[in-house]
């Protein structure tokens, strides 16, 4: 278990192992190339003066990276190797497979490791779901019961027996789905009947969703998958199950259980900590828990306990996913984005961090080590070696919540005050962009939104999406990328890491149109809103897959024939590299900022840059230049839009 872990091994505070000391100046110029943000760039200067090591300063001392590995033709799959493609006479591993083989098995255990976090994710929401309905979980009512009546009518299932019958009927339908033997996904029909027929008959239509992923790992054995080619695709098949099935589920689940996000303002970037309360991150993915605690902070014995340490109340803030969830729903502030997650405890002014599971850097019990922030972890899936683990379930969540913000709260008066550096002005961000919100701001249907695409006003939408990652200076390539494309009248929609990005330029503003070219900008200022639409978290990827399924059936085309791309600028994750490939499969190309480990076979780079274009008529780009990246995407458009006479 996660506590005994100081048994073990002392949780001591995680130091810069170089002696080296900084200049003021070195300080700042350090600081400037890591990371675009002026309140993570002050944090970053505290963390290099207090000598805490972060993200940065690891991946200076893991370069220069095994080449091998980069390029993807490393092979740990059995116990014959490991090998690695060297060329000369070693062109091929123990087992016989070649670089294309080696690529390929590579990328599609990434694939699978992806669709398997969102679809597990996936799995808990619809159980919180079922537990609240049965009444195992009272805490988790239904809140949107128009979402569930749509859903239950998508899935053939009867109302008749009030909100809890249907909730658990709704419920178990889609849990069937995991392994179903149907033979297919309910929400996938929401695409047009032109691109699922492409689909099929090109093999990526999903027949469930842990039966993809098990399929993966299947084919990724020594002597099984041995085609790089279908290896490839089954990747892309894997991915769909992720885009219209285990995301799909998190997503129009968690508003079941939570409600579907309106249009609101909240703040953004490491300002929203305040100097006197107590401090609490939310940091993870999954709303069952960080809804809880929203919950919970306003709890009468919870409000008095903060009073009694002699703080003004509870702080809650937002990081990653989970904060993108409560940003949506309750407007709850967000301190930053992926790598944010040290600075937000770097501050000095955390007394909590709570975290449920992915893009959580294990090393955070060390980096608290080193300040006084208590860690905490909440999933038998996700612990945590050197945090404190107080297990929560749905049956126990408001408890479990309450216990630990009453331990933060007991953590205030150990603040070191010396030690505290809380950067000034959050920026206000306009948030909460649910497929549901934008009908209701053009009036009700996405009608006006096709008219202005239709009628060039806007020549096409692009979803920037994804991680930060710090071989790319933090929120650079995201914030170059939105602002390049409004200039050129292209509505951007965002999720993740790369939606808090913007946030924190700026770019979440109503004020931000004047960045825009004429048109987007004369759209935006008539309606109030901005240029980069906030449309939620990872799994909130299926809004945007809902949204351009719904203007193509409009438009009465297919997905890939609307002017419309995505892009990944800073990604790292696994995960993102599912949501790419389900972009890419459902017909909208993608471009990369970061190379995919695929470099090393010709062939199958050339597949996914190229040849897949005759397939399934999209495609993925690389390009780290993000001017380059923008006018790719900017052809690209007007490409779609030739193609449809418009
Ligand atoms: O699911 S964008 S760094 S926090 S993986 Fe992680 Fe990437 Fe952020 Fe959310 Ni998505």
């Amino acid at each position: 278990m996660a506590e005994d872990y100081p048994e073990i091994l002392s949780i001591e505070c995680l130091r810069r192992p170089s002696k080296q000391e900084f200049t003021e100046e070195e300080m700042d110029q350090k600081a400037e190339e890591r990371t675009l943000d002026c309140t993570s760039q002050m944090v970053l200067k505290k963390a290099m003066k207090d000598g805490t090591d972060t993200v940065w300063d690891r991946l200076g001392r893991q370069t220069p990276h095994c080449k091998f590995c980069l390029d993807g033709i490393s092979c740990q799959r059995c116990a014959m190797g490991p090998c690695r493609i060297m060329g000369g006479d070693r062109t091929r591993g123990v087992c016989g497979n070649d670089a294309n083989l080696i690529v390929a098995r590579n990328l599609l255990d990434w694939v699978a490791m992806g669709a398997a976090a969102h679809s597990d994710h996936g799995r808990d929401v619809v159980e919180a779901v079922l537990k609240g309905a049965n009444g195992e979980a009272p805490d988790y009512p239904v809140s949107d019961v128009e979402k569930l009546d749509l859903l239950a009518k998508e899935y053939g299932i009867s109302t008749k027996g009030g909100v809890n019958k249907t909730a658990e009927k709704v419920a178990l339908a889609m849990l069937d789905e995991f392994g179903t033997v149907k033979g297919e996904l309910e929400m996938i029909k929401r695409a047009p009947a032109g691109s699922r027929e492409l689909w099929k008959k090109i093999g990526i239509m999903p027949r469930g969703i842990d039966r993809e992923v098990v399929e993966a790992m299947h084919r990724v054995h020594m002597g099984v998958g041995n085609d790089p080619y279908d290896v490839v695709m089954h990747g892309f098949r894997t991915s769909m199950s992720d885009g219209w099935g285990g995301s799909m589920q998190a997503m129009e689940m968690s508003d079941v259980l939570f409600g579907t996000p309106d249009i609101k303002t909240s703040k953004v970037n490491l300002g929203v900590m305040k100097a006197d309360h107590v401090n609490v991150a939310l940091h993870g993915h999954n709303p069952v828990l960080s809804e809880m605690l929203v919950k919970a902070a306003s709890d009468p014995e919870i409000k008095a306990a903060a009073k009694k340490v002699g703080a003004k109340g509870v702080n809650l803030v937002g990081l990653c996913c989970t904060g993108n969830e409560l940003l949506m729903r309750k407007g709850v502030p967000q301190a930053g984005n992926h790598l944010d997650q040290e600075l937000a405890i770097i501050t000095g002014a955390l007394e909590a961090m709570i975290v449920d599971y992915q893009c959580i850097f294990p090393s955070l019990p060390f980096t608290a080590a080193c300040y006084h922030t208590k860690v905490f972890s909440t999933s038998p899936k996700g612990t945590m070696a050197g945090s404190v683990y107080v297990e929560v379930t749905p049956e126990n969540a408001y408890a479990q919540s309450k216990r630990m913000l009453l331990e933060a709260i007991d953590n205030y008066p150990g603040r070191n005050k010396d030690k505290v550096m809380i950067p000034d002005d959050p920026v206000e961000a306009m948030v909460g962009f649910s497929v549901e919100a934008i009908k209701k701001a053009l009036g009700g249907s996405l009608k006006p939104l096709l008219d202005a695409i239709v009628s060039g006003k806007i020549r096409g939408a692009v979803g920037i999406v994804g991680c930060n990652n710090p071989h790319v200076r933090h929120d650079q390539g995201h914030v170059s990328l939105a602002k390049g494309l409004i200039k050129r009248d292209i509505l951007v929609v965002e999720t993740g890491c790369a939606s808090i990005a913007s946030g924190k330029a700026g770019l979440l503003q109503p004020s931000a149109a004047k960045m825009a070219g004429k048109g987007l900008r004369e759209v935006c200022e008539s309606l109030g809103i901005p240029p980069v639409l906030h449309m939620g978290s990872c799994i909130d990827n299926t809004r945007i897959l809902n949204l351009v399924a719904e203007l193509a059936n409009m438009a009465g085309v297919r997905m890939d024939q609307l002017p419309v791309a995505g892009a990944a600028p800073e990604w790292y994750s696994p995960k993102a590299v599912s949501i790419a490939e389900y972009f890419v499969g459902s017909g909208v190309s993608t471009l990369l900022g970061v190379m995919p480990r695929v470099g090393g076979s010709p062939y199958v780079t050339n597949l996914l840059v190229d040849g897949i274009e005759d397939i399934m008529n999209a495609k993925f780009w690389v390009e780290p230049d993000t001017k380059k990246g923008c006018a790719v995407l900017f052809d690209h458009i007007e490409q779609k839009r030739q193609g449809l006479s418009i």
